[in-house]
């Protein structure tokens, strides 16, 4: 079987670093760049973090810094959830730093697209400010892209703003930019990432397992995304479990549109399920998941990582 090719572009961030590891050891996938975005904490902070953890996979993938700031909006952060250093609770080596690639992740991306025979799949976990600059630069890529799956957007309620979700609140434009694209777009949004939940004793279940489960256990301790008891929010794997494992999901095609103008709600991902607008669907809609199928998988593939 041939691997799927993919591109991971994040702002690790705690859930970030779960999807990553799952992305790394999962037999079906090959994880061809990783770029990072400033998003849950700045960007020198969450490149820090991408290499910590390349180190600690002991991984040659290669990592590229992409933009240090949203396309128009002031940056905002997630330090509340993901803490000070945005992965704080365990005790990570000093990654090589010399490792980073020098050259811009738009331009890291471009050359690993157009170089690729198979077309790339890109998985975006942050906001969507390079995926936008890259499409703007380089909009041939278009060619060579199989497919957007990204973890974003919400049909409900958001968690950055009333009705934005984090990702997209934090660069609507970037946003808007990737789902007027054309490209073949599915929104693993808040829908998921609110019903996909790692309890006290999965945590423990996981510390178990690896020296892996025991990083994930330590950073959790830290995670403000939900409550240790009440659950904890996986949103970044689930876009990684949407290409893995899609029987876990139901899903709908929509029209979706990225809210610019609202003064309450900028960054809302309007999606239309009964198709008001009459606009044809452009994005494949993740709108429910088994909690317990992901839990079981979730445990599953981190079994497989060192
Ligand atoms: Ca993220």
């Amino acid at each position: 079987m041939n691997k799927r090719p993919i591109i991971i572009d994040t702002d690790p961030g705690i859930d970030d670093a779960v999807a990553i590891a799952i992305a790394l050891y999962d037999e079906q996938l090959d994880v061809r760049l990783i770029t990072t975005v400033a998003g849950n904490v700045s960007l020198e902070k969450v490149t820090y973090n991408a290499m910590r953890l390349m180190k600690f996979f002991g991984k040659d993938i290669p990592v590229a810094a992409g933009a240090d700031r949203p396309l128009i909006k002031e940056a905002i952060d997630a330090s509340d959830i993901h803490g000070e250093t945005g992965m704080g609770g365990y005790d990570f080596e000093e990654p090589d730093m010399d490792k980073l690639l020098k050259e811009h992740a738009v331009n890291a991306m471009y050359k690993e697209i157009t170089n690729s025979v198979q077309p790339i799949t890109l998985v975006p976990i942050g906001p969507l400010t390079n995926i936008a600059l890259l499409l703007r630069m380089y909009p041939e890529v278009k060619d060579n892209i199989h497919e957007i799956v990204l973890m974003g957007g919400s049909t409900a309620r958001g968690n950055a703003g009333v009705m934005a979700e984090f990702n997209i609140f934090a660069d609507p434009e970037a946003a808007k930019i990737v789902f007027d694209s054309g490209i073949s777009l599915t929104m693993v949004g808040l829908d998921i990432g609110l019903k996909a939940l790692i309890y006290p004793e999965d945590s423990q279940q996981l510390k178990e397992l690896n020296r892996t489960g025991d990083m994930l256990y330590q950073l959790f301790q830290r995670y403000r995304g939900g409550g240790l008891k009440t659950g904890l929010k996986m949103y970044d794997s689930t876009a990684i479990g949407y290409l893995l494992n899609p029987d876990m999901f139901e899903t709908v095609d929509a029209f979706v549109d990225i809210e610019l103008e609202g003064s309450l709600t900028k960054g809302c991902t309007v999606v239309d399920l009964k198709n008001y607008t009459g606009n044809k669907p452009n994005v494949t809609v993740a709108v429910d998941i088994d909690p317990v199928q992901y839990k079981d998988w979730l445990i599953e593939c981190i079994k497989k990582c060192i």
